[in-house]
């Protein structure tokens, strides 16, 4: 199967993706009760909300077209790491770190890539953490690994995440120079009021710790 080429009708395809919405599923569960047990110990919500999808089939030809691959069954599952995708979206931006090491700690799943968009934004001002990890899901008596691409950030870098995703990423037509600009400059007020939100936060705490 793997060299054949792909057909997003046909009933292999199908069954492809119901694996990595299955892993998928199975892993915004195990990420559910790590929210739970984090709002528990912490009493606020570090991660405020998870939200995942599985890419469209014609996302997923775009993305392959895009990086110059042939469209076969082989290329897809080793190089388009984010067919399942799960968001965390935290409280502060202190929290993402915090989320990030208790995932490298999870036994369920393997590690095979982490981006850090956080130090490092992306030209466009788009900014999150991002992993590529890998689970072992059971099909039909065998043991097959399904990657899952995990994006960490704030509500901030979330709302500025969505919005440009719409306007400009993946906008039909082009966003005019002056509006990218814009969209950039907006991307770093954003990652400010994050900082300045949680500095006023930990303040608080160490005034309450005080009284
Ligand atoms: P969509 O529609 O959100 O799924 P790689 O295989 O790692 O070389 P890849 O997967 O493009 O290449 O890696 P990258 O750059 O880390 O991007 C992965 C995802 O991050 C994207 O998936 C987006 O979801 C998000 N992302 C990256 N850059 C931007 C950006 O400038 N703006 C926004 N809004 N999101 C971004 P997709 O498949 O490109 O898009």
């Amino acid at each position: 199967m793997q060299l054949v080429p792909i057909n997003t009708k046909n009933k292999d395809f199908e069954k492809l993706m119901e694996i990595y919405n299955e892993a998928k599923n199975q892993l915004t569960f195990q990420l559910e009760l790590l929210k739970e047990a984090l709002k528990q110990y912490c009493e606020y919500d570090v991660i405020n909300n998870i939200t995942s999808r599985i890419k469209t089939p014609e996302s997923i030809i775009n993305k392959m077209k895009k990086k110059n691959l042939d469209i076969n069954y082989q290329n897809l599952i080793e190089n388009i790491n984010d067919i399942a995708g799960i968001r965390l979206v935290c409280t502060f931006s202190n929290d993402i770190q915090r989320v990030k090491k208790l995932i490298q700690r999870m036994q369920t799943i393997e590690i095979l890539n982490e981006k850090d968009y956080i130090s490092k934004p992306k030209k466009s001002g788009y900014s999150a953490y991002h992993m590529i990890v890998e689970m072992p899901m059971e099909y039909e008596g065998c043991t097959i690994y399904v990657k899952i691409e995990i994006q960490i950030c704030t509500m901030a870098m979330n709302f500025w995440s969505s919005t440009e995703h719409k306007i400009k990423y993946k906008a039909k037509g082009k966003l005019s120079k002056t509006d990218s600009k814009k969209l950039e400059i907006y991307a770093k007020i954003i990652n400010k009021l994050d900082k300045k939100i949680e500095k006023m936060y930990r303040k608080k705490l160490n005034c309450n710790k005080a009284n």
